[in-house]
């Protein structure tokens, strides 16, 4: 009999729904989840009729983080966590902020440790009410990674960010909201049917727009205000060259005379 796939893929019109698949690990991330995702998220960027992604976990949780049981203390030796980073978590939420696609998480439960950081890597984040980010690294010895330190701070400001990370506390979804943390935050039985709704208008908006917007905001974290006008000029001749763009003032124009016509 052949093993549950620890993501599960469905092609769906115009984008993707992954779900993280450990329900029994509350979709903690092992070497075998972090291949599946990121190959999973690799052959969507390259398929031409996926415009978005639909990220979220199966069963209660999203994600619990790294699979702590894969963690094995050899002669009392911690192993390098360094390695684990570089080689599975960095490329993961470097895909997420940098592929042309737009990533909607779909925060269905519990986000914790690692699993909140990858939620918060994502363009979108809309969680279902009772959903929790647990930023838990601190009550295991650990820092936030996956991307978390630089996140939390962007996302939250300083002081929150701060407390968050020293005290370990868990936000719920409509704190998270109410911080600017989150997008929004959605009753639990409406979760799906938004995110569908956050999917399909993003399949139906000119993706290289998408991309070329995504390239911006990724690059403003380290610009200066001058250098991300030049940026900002830049992408606007790359998006203005594009056919979307042509077709839609085309359209807007056509409207326009036949809204003028007696
Ligand atoms: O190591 C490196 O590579 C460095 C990178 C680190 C990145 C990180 O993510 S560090 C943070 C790791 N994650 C955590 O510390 C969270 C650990 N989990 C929890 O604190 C709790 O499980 C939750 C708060 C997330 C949920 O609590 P609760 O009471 O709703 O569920 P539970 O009963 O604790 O968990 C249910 C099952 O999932 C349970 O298994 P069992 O007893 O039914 O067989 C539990 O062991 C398992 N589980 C939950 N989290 C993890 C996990 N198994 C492995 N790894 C986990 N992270």
């Amino acid at each position: 009999m052949s093993e549950a796939p620890n993501v599960l893929v469905e092609r769906r019109d115009g984008y993707r729904r992954l779900a993280l698949n450990r329900p029994e690990r509350l979709n903690a991330f092992n070497r075998e989840l972090h291949a599946e995702l990121i190959a999973a998220l690799r052959e969507a960027e390259a398929d031409p009729d996926c415009r978005a992604v639909l990220l979220t976990g199966a069963g209660r949780a999203f994600c619990a983080g790294q699979d702590l049981t894969e963690r094995v203390f050899v002669d009392g030796i911690t192993p390098d966590l360094s390695e684990n980073l570089v080689e599975r978590y960095n490329p993961l939420v470097s895909f997420l902020r940098s592929t042309r696609l737009p990533i909607v998480a779909a925060v269905n439960g519990i986000a914790a440790g690692a699993g909140a950081s990858v939620a918060l890597a994502c363009d979108i984040v809309v969680a279902a009410r009772s959903a929790k980010f647990v930023l838990s690294f601190a009550r295991i010895g650990l820092i936030p990674d996956a991307g978390g330190t630089w996140t939390l701070p962007r996302l939250l400001g300083d002081a929150r960010a701060r407390a968050l990370v020293m005290l370990g506390q868990s936000v719920d979804a409509g704190r998270a909201a109410d911080w600017g943390m989150i997008w929004k935050a959605v009753d639990d039985d409406n979760l799906e049917s938004e995110a569908v709704a956050i999917c399909e208008t993003l399949a139906a908006t000119p993706g290289e727009a998408l991309a070329l917007a995504k390239r911006a905001l990724l690059a403003s974290a380290g610009n200066s205000l001058a250098e991300q006008l030049a940026l900002e000029g830049a992408l606007q001749r790359q998006a203005g060259a594009h056919p979307d763009y042509r077709a839609a003032v085309e359209s807007f124009r056509r409207k326009g005379a036949s809204r003028a016509a007696p």
